[in-house]
């Protein structure tokens, strides 16, 4: 099967660490198709960058929907455009916080998120909501780093990270931890190893579960909201996305 992984960030480094970790841990007749929109936030850390970063996975899905993928993975913990791409697409949509929150109630009755920035805090409690996970989490705790700083991620970084895990599971009961950038795709191992609990990385987590749905033979359903867009004239630079 094929199954596209769109970095919804431009920045190359990010998408490629991204790629490399889908494929680690995707079956063997599984290609993975890693991608970012040419045009976009270089990191997305806030509302506007989600949404102008949803225009560009928007366009990307739209290519890989041409391409025959199978399903796709939209990897940013801020899971931008998820429903809008379901419209796109007949094959399974999984976005990385929506798997990683997912998986991590599967393991723990309890998890803390730890993410990168403060003012993004908000975003993956909105998620949370969305998503009905919210009285699982114990805490969203955020590191104040970059997203970029992630594209370098030093032992002192790596450190800092596992030291907030432990935190969530001695202060808080956190029985799992989500790791909440796709920046992080990389840290799944060293960070359980550190923390002494299960670490749930997004975008491997998203791969297993399309890996699964493609295989059960369960695609987007394509009844009511999430059924094909309606067809309708696009103008200016949106042309190209007319149906
Ligand atoms: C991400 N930003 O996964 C999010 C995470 C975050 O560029 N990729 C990004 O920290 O908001």
């Amino acid at each position: 099967m094929r199954i596209q992984v769109i970095n919804p960030n431009t920045s190359q480094a990010m998408t490629h660490k991204i790629g490399l970790a889908a494929q680690a841990v995707a079956r063997a007749g599984t290609e993975i198709l890693a991608c970012c929109p040419e045009h976009g936030p270089e990191s997305i850390e806030g509302h506007f960058d989600e949404a102008i970063a949803a225009v560009g996975v928007l366009e990307e899905m739209a290519k890989g929907v041409q391409q025959g993928c199978d399903a796709h993975i939209i990897a940013c913990f801020g899971d931008p455009g998820l429903l809008a791409a379901r419209e796109l697409a007949s094959g399974p949509v999984i976005g990385i916080a929506e798997a990683g929150f997912h998986l991590a109630s599967l393991v723990a009755t309890r998890f803390a998120v730890i993410t990168t920035l403060g003012r993004t805090r908000i975003i993956a409690e909105h998620l949370l909501q969305r998503y009905g996970m919210s009285e699982l989490c114990t805490s969203v705790r955020c590191m104040e780093i970059p997203v970029l700083a992630l594209e370098h991620c030093d032992d002192d970084l790596i450190e800092r990270i596992a030291t907030e895990g432990r935190r969530a599971r001695d202060e808080e009961g956190a029985g799992a931890i989500v790791l909440g950038c796709g920046g992080m795709a990389d840290l799944r191992e060293v960070l359980s190893e550190r923390i002494g609990l299960p670490v749930i990385e997004g975008v491997s987590a998203a791969v297993k579960l399309a890996e699964s749905l493609v295989e059960l033979g369960l695609g987007t359903s394509k009844h009511g909201d999430l059924a094909y867009p309606l067809g309708k004239r696009y103008t200016g630079r949106f042309a190209h996305l007319s149906r």
